[in-house]
């Protein structure tokens, strides 16, 4: 798909909100479930397939990178919630039975981190990481610190652990302290960077981490955000864009509403 295929999709997008008499407003936008995927307006056949489960913050990132790439896409539902990440087929995808998944091909990649350098290697337009070495590096941590430090300490596995081995109270308690710490850090690194999103005034691999751990943040562990006046402009920004909405869980597949 060429570069102008995907803005002539945004162009259409732009075109079904305002004539179809659907929210304009960006709170409406993100409650929004009925949105058409970028692919289905682009009306291609995705060359790859992303096994994804609709609540999962890891599988929202490569959802939302691979629109802001204008790459099309199957989706293939994995549902956590009944165990599909143990069947034989899955694990044949995935040993460490975790979604995100991407195939492409015969390639197989899995982690989301793992994911987004793939794409930028393979599918150079639309740059995730920027060109300068200190902001890309900026870029690296930001991921880094959402994938390794905050996420894995509240995923389903680690919760369901701690519920039922020390307590329900306990596991959230976990879960929001650990979101906090990493917020308090992310909040401290980005406080002094100009621009709409979290490295300046473009999209890049840092927005793409920390968008769907905001949200989580915040319906899920129910996180107090004024403690975090930057992190909540960039989330600002980045609800407004229609590769982070139409990636959201509502509008996947697999929701359940
Ligand atoms: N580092 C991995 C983490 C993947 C991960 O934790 N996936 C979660 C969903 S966000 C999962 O599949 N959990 C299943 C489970 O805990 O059993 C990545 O970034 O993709």
């Amino acid at each position: 798909m060429s570069l102008t295929d995907c803005f002539a999709g945004h162009i259409i997008a732009k075109i079904l909100i305002k004539y179809q008499q659907l929210p304009t407003t960006r709170s409406e936008a993100f409650e929004l479930s009925t949105f058409p995927t970028m692919a289905a307006i682009i009306g291609e056949s995705p060359k790859l397939a992303l096994y994804s489960y609709w609540q999962s913050s890891c599988s929202w990132r490569v959802r939302f990178a691979l629109n802001l790439k204008g790459i099309s896409y199957e989706y293939k539902a994995v549902n956590l919630s009944k165990g599909e990440q143990f069947t034989p087929e899955f694990e044949k995808l995935n040993p460490l039975h975790f979604v995100p998944v991407l195939v492409d091909g015969d390639v197989v990649v899995s982690d989301s981190y793992a994911i987004l350098l793939y794409l930028e290697e393979k599918y150079p337009q639309r740059a995730l990481l920027p060109a300068d070495p200190q902001l890309k590096a900026l870029n690296l941590q930001v991921a880094s610190i959402v994938t390794s430090s905050i996420q894995p300490l509240h995923m389903l596995s680690t919760l369901k652990y701690l519920e039922q081995n020390v307590g329900p109270q306990e596991s959230l308690l976990f879960a929001q302290t650990n979101v906090e710490k990493g917020f308090n850090a992310l909040e401290k690194l980005l406080k002094d960077i100009n621009g709409k999103y979290a490295t300046g005034d473009e999209v890049y691999m840092a927005d793409v981490f920390m968008a769907p751990q905001i949200a989580a943040a915040m319906q899920r562990f129910k996180i107090d955000m004024s403690k975090y006046p930057r992190l909540c402009r960039i989330f600002e920004s980045l609800k407004a864009l229609l590769e982070f909405l139409d990636a959201s869980p509502e509008r996947q597949p697999d929701a359940v509403h």
